[in-house]
């Protein structure tokens, strides 16, 4: 009797599990000196983090990570190409390192972001604490190939790895009259030559409503291309909301709250007619000062025409129901 008939085809990124993905993802780590076999052991028998024994050395930091990039896939669902790798990585918006898109990769090459952990609270019933490799163990990492599509009017096809954000959510329980979730990017202006400057008010916060928060195509994301996800992309961990316009998806987040009132977000504090609460990507409605109506494409000549809810409409449509996605920019 034949076994694994599977084994001559390669597998679809859609039947790749959390598990091999983040067996891989321990690769990597182990690859770069961040585990040893043996905690790559103890994580795969009992979802378990070990903790160095007291006296014991610190775990040696990364400088380079040499794994080349791969994806499962070369296009999106619509069969545009990814984006490449050196694009993605060197064509940021992170204003807490610099303003310069082509100069962030060079001011975050040495943010550290292990060890990092990530405070769950506000109107939950199990309020935690969870460490990157908490959450790598909990939930493991997926290949999702999504669209980002900035406020700027340029877009890229970035292949994430991550989870979905309602599988942590669920975990922290909300409480019913939680109505909305906070987001917080790291406070750290020693590390972040950003944060220095007077023009903005740090730390770079986020916000959902909770429906929205919930729905499946939501994920942070802690990788990208197979591999770590770089500091310039949001390291260690970043959410991504395809739907949404860039800014809404926060980087290198420390914190998350449940709340019953909408929360005050970075952009929307600056210019609440420029970057509203929902910032749906919408080609009917453009920003005060420049159209929606058609997008950049990193790497591609010409523009082209931007989707309703950035290609997501089928997926996402129905969060909005009776809402004049007018008014409600
Ligand atoms: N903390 C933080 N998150 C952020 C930003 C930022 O400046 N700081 N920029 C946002 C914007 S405007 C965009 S378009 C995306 C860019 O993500 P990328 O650099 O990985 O492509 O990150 C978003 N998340
Ligand atoms: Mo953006």
């Amino acid at each position: 009797m034949k076994t694994n008939l599977f084994k001559s085809k390669p597998i679809p990124s859609s039947e790749i599990t959390p598990e091999s993905l983040y067996l891989n993802r321990r690769e990597f780590l182990k690859a770069l000196g961040i585990v040893s076999a043996g905690s790559l052991i103890l994580a795969a028998c009992g979802g378990r983090t070990t903790t160095p024994a007291a006296g014991s050395p610190p775990a040696p930091t990364v400088t380079q990570d040499t794994t080349a990039p791969s994806a499962s896939a070369t296009t999106d669902e619509l069969g545009d190409a990814l984006t490449s790798y050196d694009d993605i990585t060197n064509y940021n918006n992170f204003y807490e390192f610099t303003t310069d898109k082509a100069g962030v990769a060079r001011l975050s090459k040495n943010f550290k972001t292990t060890p990092w952990t990530i405070e769950v609270g506000g109107m939950v019933n199990n309020p935690k604490t969870y460490s990157v490799d908490d959450l790598l163990a909990k939930f493991g990492q997926q290949e999702r190939v999504y669209r980002l599509r900035c406020v700027e009017a340029w877009s890229m096809v970035i292949p994430w790895m991550g989870f979905e954000l309602a599988g942590l959510l669920n975990e922290v329980e909300p409480m019913a009259s939680a109505k909305y979730v906070y987001f917080e990017t790291i406070l750290d202006e020693k590390q972040m030559p950003g944060q220095k400057s007077g023009l903005y008010p740090w730390p770079y916060t986020e916000g959902l409503r909770l429906d929205e928060a919930m729905h499946p195509l939501a994920i942070l994301a802690t990788g990208m291309y197979g591999k770590p996800l770089p500091p310039q992309d949001g390291a260690p961990i970043r959410l991504v909301v395809p739907w949404k316009y860039g800014f809404k998806s926060i980087k290198s987040i420390v914190k998350i709250e449940l709340t019953d009132k909408q929360p005050a977000t970075m952009w929307n504090t600056i210019a609440s007619n420029e970057y509203g609460f929902y910032s749906n990507v919408n080609p009917e409605v453009s920003h005060p000062r420049w159209s929606q109506a058609s997008e950049r494409r990193i790497g591609e000549a010409g523009r082209r025409k931007t989707l309703m809810f950035n290609g997501y409409e089928e997926d996402v449509a129905s969060l909005y129901t009776g809402m004049d996605l007018k008014m409600n920019y």
